[in-house]
């Protein structure tokens, strides 16, 4: 293998022209495709079906003659056979190609060597040793699905995970091949100035007809949905930094002209992101050059692609005029994810993508960790939290209860696409946190180190990652598997005793999951439960648990839930006790506790514990919302206590307290938290008793809400710091809950808020204000003017005037409209025609679309299925666009049987629509399908 190795590394290094010549070779007549099998049958593809390949690959030698038309790529593979693997072909995956020539050793592969069909090329048995030459045609311009090779703004991209290598070149597109790469890309140097690919440029030069080329080669083994290229006209921002060892590493982020602008904030964000995983983690940097590239038109927000990461412009370019603070901690949060993915995910990667949690949820804790120590005060972690567990409740509990529910490592898929989901990648990293729980910070690392040691430079699976962590802890972690297999979010029932003479306090949980799709019965899981007791004045308790076995001072203890029932003593409680139960969310479960509402509005005051302060205030408005709604239902008069109000009001005016906290709990569950606690989803009945709630809210707070208003002005130069971020968040927010007051003041406020803004957080934080005061169809503002009326179409006409140039803030100005309560039907159809939306780029179409399925409940629940409607043209449409996309929007109709039955009936009549409308992709078929099968 070795003398393979070399040869090919001869052809390569000493003398590249033989290459160049190789890859220009003339085509040969496209071979034909067998159209005889038909693979589509037999859709679903299962773990446990998991074999190694029959070859490994070391060396991957690509060109590429970039053309948007017709690009030709030639690739030159050395094998080895796979002496373990009992499948005797060589099976390369292929999707759209047209396979020019294909060579094995050299000489033409004889046709009855091989078949091939719409998804693969089988070679019949061939020798142990081979290099295979395979030359293909494809066509970027025409890829609109944006996997693959493909072209935005006149400049080429790729984007490769998790199966878009195979429409590149046959291959053995799957995580565990791993191989060097060295990539030669030849293209017009007027229009393609820019030519990069994973690793290091090894070689640059001029070609005859105005054409140029550049050779990359990437030191690491890779697998293929980590290869990139990018071709264009592009500007780089690029910085010099010292690596813990002392290297020198050059980094870049490549942007259309015109943005450099906007890059500052990334660098900033990739060079603590380096210095973070130095200190964090030990980990370093391997490569010498580390690029970001933008491009508008991307599926999700970024990708890992080894020392080329290409991102969606939405996580790289912010400056205060276009950006908001949400923007600003979204770049670094997704730009330090990328960054760690090079050792968790690509030093080490996936064996299946069955194990994609291994690389996501390991890296989204990463990345949340990051960004809280970037604030580093407690209260600043305790925000970031409360936003991580806020996503989890929004997006990945429903997930779990619908008909898309998996575990964090699923068992079977039909479109490996769907499951890069909320429960891979958020419930992943509340599984990786409870490790970080239960072992601690020193532990923990530990474990990754162990993890680092064992695997660097494999693909291995959750079950390695979880034995390093047992080993090098020496804890049992055999039950802690079940977070991976069984899917469902566990309820956790506490119960407690407090006996005054014994001076005893007793907890009895028990546990249990509810039946998921495609699973009934469930064990019980290893739960970290984090709890404290506060006494009377609010203070911590010392802990003494019997149950423990080696006690400490602290004051939180992380007590083990096995069983499906247990119970814990702790002795010397003075005093009855409030319990703090399940402490930073310690694990994402469900906990069910009788608590008072004396006893909450206890812990929203006094715990030490900030997240559960913030989640006390949660259980306040949850039980005050669903008890509205039930009242709405029966036309019940609406009524909200003074109780819940003063602990707003003293939330709201407690200074000592972060203005970003203070703002998360003065934000009420959303519509959707609420449903979830609803056996019947009646979404007007929710959003009557949520507009109900905030105009109460409003009509007893405003004095204290209009001083919060003044008290948190950010005047003199932006800055995206937590406090700054905090007190403008705290400040629109006031803003916003003014807007139920119906006096022309407040619109006022908004309004001239909207016209001097200095920055965009506050400029759209304002208009949000004033469109979603829906004064234009004559909501809350019984006795608006029609000027004000003229004045949010104004303010809306000018912000997009002003921006019309900037495509992510025009995302923005849609995004508004699509989720504001006076979109109806009628006007989305309006603003779908509209000459600045399009549904081929995935931002802009997300931007008005997915804001009206998921965060404008009830125009999108019209009772007269309009919205539905709507959806399903619309996934139609983006279905023969962009499979991907459409994949997403189809997610939309999870719930429709938790729904009243009108709704249900309209709701699975546009479900059928989708499902039998013709050129299906398997993306929505498999999300209509299960939605309907359910
Ligand atoms: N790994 C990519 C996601 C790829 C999605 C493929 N449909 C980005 C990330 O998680 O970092
Ligand atoms: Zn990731």
């Amino acid at each position: 293998m070795l003398l393979i190795f070399a040869l090919i590394d001869g052809i390569l290094y000493v003398n590249p022209t033989t290459l160049v010549e190789y890859w220009l070779a003339p085509k040969i007549t496209t071979i034909p495709m067998r159209t005889d099998t038909n693979t589509d049958s037999n859709l679903t593809i299962y773990r446990k079906d998991y074999t190694a390949p029959s070859f490994w690959v070391d060396t991957v030698e690509m060109g590429f003659d970039l053309d948007p038309k017709s690009t030709v790529v030639s690739t030159r593979t050395t094998l080895k056979r796979n002496t373990e693997s009992t499948e005797k072909d060589l099976i390369l995956f292929g999707e759209s190609l047209k396979l020019v020539q294909i060579r094995m050793n050299g000489q033409k592969l004889a046709r009855t060597a091989y078949e091939i069909d719409k998804h693969s090329l089988r070679i019949f048995n061939p020798p142990n040793e081979i290099i295979l030459d395979i030359e293909t045609q494809i066509s970027p311009i025409k890829n609109t699905s944006l996997s693959g090779l493909y072209v935005s703004n006149d400049n080429f991209f790729t984007q490769c995970e998790a199966e878009g290598f195979r429409k590149i070149t046959y291959f053995q597109d799957r995580p565990d091949v791993m191989a060097k790469f060295t990539v030669m890309l030849r293209a017009d140097k007027k229009k393609y100035p820019v030519l990069l690919s994973n690793g290091n440029l090894i070689e640059k030069g001029k070609l005859s007809d105005g054409r140029h080329f550049a050779k990359w080669e990437d030191p690491f083994k890779k697998p293929s949905y980590l290869f990139a290229l990018v071709a264009g006209k592009l500007v780089c921002q690029e910085e010099k930094i010292k690596l813990q060892s002392g290297r020198k590493a050059l980094l870049q982020v490549w942007v259309e002209k015109g943005n450099l602008d906007k890059t500052q904030h990334a660098m900033d964000s990739l060079q603590n992101s380096i210095f973070w995983d130095e200190q964090r983690f030990g980990l370093e940097l391997d490569l010498e050059r580390f690029m970001i590239v933008a491009v508008s038109d991307f599926n999700m927000g970024a990708m890992e692609n080894k020392g080329l990461n290409i991102f969606n412009t939405k996580y790289v370019l912010a400056n205060s005029k276009v950006a908001t603070d949400a923007d600003y901690a979204g770049i670094e949060s997704v730009v330090g994810h990328e960054y760690f993915h090079n050792w968790t995910g690509n030093r080490v990667t996936c064996r299946d993508w069955f194990q994609l949690s291994l690389k996501e949820g390991l890296t989204v804790f990463r990345d949340q960790e990051f960004s809280a120590d970037m604030i580093g005060t407690n209260s600043g972690r305790a925000v970031n939290r409360i936003a991580d567990v806020r996503v989890l409740r929004q997006a990945q509990f429903p997930e779990d209860a619908g008909p898309m529910s998996h575990p964090v490592r699923p068992e079977s898929y039909v479109e490996i696409n769907n499951f890069y989901s909320v429960t891979v990648y958020e419930k992943g990293a509340e599984v990786v946190r409870m490790y970080y729980t239960l072992l601690g910070h020193e532990g923990f690392r530990k474990g990754m180190d162990l993890y680092f040691k064992r695997h660097d430079g494999q693909a291995v699976t959750c079950d390695d990652f979880r034995a390093a962590m047992a080993d090098s802890s020496g804890r049992d972690l055999t039950q802690f598997e079940r977070w991976y297999s069984q899917s469902g979010t566990p309820r956790l029932k506490v119960a407690t005793k407090y006996d005054a003479a014994k001076q005893t306090f007793e907890m009895t949980f028990t546990q249990s999951c509810p039946a998921t799709a495609g699973q009934d019965k469930k064990q019980p899981f290893h739960i970290p439960v984090a709890v404290g007791l506060l006494n009377a004045a609010g203070q911590d308790m010392p802990l003494h648990c019997q149950e423990q076995a080696n006690p400490t001072d602290s004051t939180t203890l992380v007590l083990e839930i096995t069983k499906a029932k247990q119970v814990f003593h702790f002795t010397n409680v003075t005093e009855q006790p409030t319990p703090s139960i399940l402490r930073n969310f310690s694990a994402p479960v469900e906990l069910e506790m009788d608590y008072s509402d004396d006893q909450l509005a206890h812990l929203l005051a006094h715990d030490s514990d900030a997240f559960n302060r913030w989640e006390a205030g949660q259980r306040l408005a949850m039980r005050r919302l669903l008890k509205l709604t039930a009242a709405v239902q029966v036309q019940q008069p609406l009524e909200l206590d003074t109780m819940f109000i003063e602990a707003l009001r003293k939330t709201l005016n407690d200074s000592t307290l972060d203005a970003a906290f203070r703002e998360q709990v003065l934000t009420l569950p959303s519509t959707t938290n609420v449903a979830e606690q609803m056996d019947v989803i009646d979404p007007q009945a929710i959003k009557a008793a949520r507009d109900f709630m905030r105009s109460e809210i409003t009509r007893h707070l405003k004095a204290d809400l209009l001083t919060a208003y003044e008290n948190n002005l950010t005047p003199g130069k932006y800055s995206p710091d937590a406090s700054s971020t905090g007190m403008r968040a705290l400040k629109n927010l006031a803003l916003a809950y003014l807007q139920e007051w119906p006096k022309s003041s407040t619109f006022e406020l908004a309004d001239s808020q909207c016209a001097n803004a200095k920055n965009m957080t506050d400029r759209i934080g304002a208009l949000a204000a004033m469109v979603n005061a829906e004064i234009l169809t004559g909501g809350t503002h019984k006795d608006a003017t029609k000027s004000a009326n003229k004045a949010v179409a104004h303010a809306l006409k000018q912000f997009y005037n002003d921006f019309k140039q900037e495509a992510l803030v025009i995302d923005k100005w849609f995004m508004l409209q699509g989720s504001a309560g006076s979109t109806d039907v009628a006007k989305m159809r309006k603003l779908l025609k509209h000459p600045a939306f399009t549904l081929s780029n995935p931002n802009r179409a997300r931007s008005l679309i997915f804001a009206f399925c998921n965060a404008n409940p009830s125009q999108f629940h019209a009772a007269d299925g309009s919205g539905y409607a709507l959806w399903a043209d619309l996934v139609i449409e983006l279905n023969a666009i962009n499979p991907q996309v459409a994949a997403r929007l189809a997610r939309s109709l999870d719930r429709w049987r938790k729904y009243t039955p009108a709704l249900q009936e309209f709701m699975q009549a546009a479900l059928q629509k989708v499902a039998a409308s013709k050129n299906l992709s398997k993306d929505v078929l498999e999300i209509v399908t299960k939605a309907l099968a359910a």
